[in-house]
């Protein structure tokens, strides 16, 4: 089998995403998520001008050796455009290959170690009761888990705080949102939001937290502590993760479990977090983390630390994203929790998929490959508009420390 063409496609059904379609000589193509949130002509780019022509006439089953040729081929190594672009040919590879074989990705990845992906939803609220009654409806719907953030009072925009139900989009149209955020105010607020969460629902349901790297170390140590009484599953991004070292004083002061990782492209990003125990959650991502192929490796590297996974699963990693991570995570032996954010119902009727929720897990089911399909003429009614993920700024206007 050869690739005989490579299509980018770019579609804005509710927000913007970038796909690949790979096909091949024997009418067979696969799909691959190229979607960089803020930055997405930038991978469109890189694949169309850069990669694209490298693999016409390439066997699509030597999905290892393609993914080597992209990552040491290119000289340039890591970073998120590149990393991204080559977790699209890796996923497109291993849709062809589960097609042309009649199998669900995850047969190809050593099978089921579980019958289903355990999931978290976004549970907010402007304030922290509307927050605590978001959290009901999750537990209705059948979530066993549930990430929970609240609106900061004295603070106009929270970041991580939707603005409806069920679906949450933190881009937004234009130019970047410049919002004000202050730490102190944020610390004051989230231990007693946690509180009455664990009074009002009991200490079942697993509950998440992200606070979107925003807090220096010792700040990440005092919240990390003051949220132990409430057990919670994860505290994701306390603090900027490209300084790892500074997770070496996070936990020395708390033993609330970490999560870290939605903004790493390589395994190279996590070694000294993995090497010296310093989180308990990786949440690299098939998209951004160079696909299957390398978040295998990632994953493996964090077994043996003992870190499970978490993947990032946000509304800007498309479908073919969400389905390529529930063939991971179903296979796996460290896998530790999928995050979901139900996609609009514009975005699931141009990615028809074969994955499912029951009960507070999703399966991705049995379709051969990764079980998602493109329907381009429902696609091509929602032209590229641009948007960016909001910028915060401190009260005095400056943007240290993050
Ligand atoms: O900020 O997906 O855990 N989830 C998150 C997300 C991310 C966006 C970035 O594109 O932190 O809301
Ligand atoms: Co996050």
């Amino acid at each position: 089998m050869r690739i005989t063409d490579v299509e980018v496609l770019v579609t804005s059904p509710g927000r913007n995403f970038v796909t690949l379609r790979v096909h091949t000589d024997e009418g067979l193509y696969g799909l691959g998520d190229a979607t960089l949130n803020g930055r997405e002509l930038a991978v469109a780019a890189y694949l169309r001008d850069h990669v694209a022509p490298c693999l016409i006439g390439r066997n699509p089953f030597q999905v290892e050796d393609i993914w080597q040729f992209l990552y040491r081929g290119a000289y340039w190594r890591r970073g998120p455009v590149t990393m991204t672009a080559i977790g699209a040919v890796d996923m497109a590879l291993w849709d062809i290959k589960g097609k042309a074989l009649n199998v669900p990705v995850y047969e190809l990845l050593g099978g089921a170690s579980r019958t289903g992906v355990l999931v978290y939803g976004h549970a907010n609220g402007h304030s922290a009761g509307e927050a605590v009654e978001a959290v009901g409806r999750y537990l209705d719907l059948g979530y066993k888990a549930v990430r929970v953030q609240a609106g900061v009072p004295g603070l106009t925009g929270t970041y991580g705080v939707g603005r409806g139900e069920l679906f949450y989009e933190p881009a937004e149209a234009g130019l970047p949102a410049e919002d004000v955020w202050s730490t102190e105010k944020y610390l004051a607020t989230v231990p007693s939001l946690f509180a009455r969460v664990r009074e009002e629902y009991g200490d079942e349901v697993h509950l998440l937290h992200d606070a979107h790297h925003r807090l220096t170390p010792i700040q990440a140590g005092r919240l990390g502590r003051e949220l132990e009484p409430y057990h919670l599953f994860w505290l994701e991004d306390v603090a900027p993760a490209e300084q790892q070292e500074a997770f070496r004083l996070i936990r020395q002061h708390t033993t609330t479990p970490l999560a870290v990782g939605e903004i790493f492209s390589t395994v190279h990003d996590a070694t000294l977090l993995l090497r010296e125990y310093l989180i308990d959650y990786l949440r690299m991502t098939v998209v951004h983390g160079g696909g299957i192929t390398h978040l295998r490796t990632a994953a493996a590297y964090a077994a043996v630390h003992q870190v499970r996974t978490g993947c990032h699963g946000a509304t800007d990693l498309s479908p073919v994203t969400m389905a390529a991570a529930l063939h991971f995570d179903l296979s796996i032996p460290n896998f530790g929790i999928q995050e979901y954010m139900r996609h609009t119902a514009e975005t699931d009727e141009v990615f028809p998929h074969a994955y499912t929720f029951s009960d507070g897990y999703l399966h991705p089911g049995e379709a051969p490959g990764l079980g998602v399909d493109y329907r381009d003429d429902l696609a091509e009614r929602y032209p590229y508009q641009r948007a960016y993920l909001p910028v915060s700024r401190l009260e005095d206007g400056t943007m240290f420390n993050w």
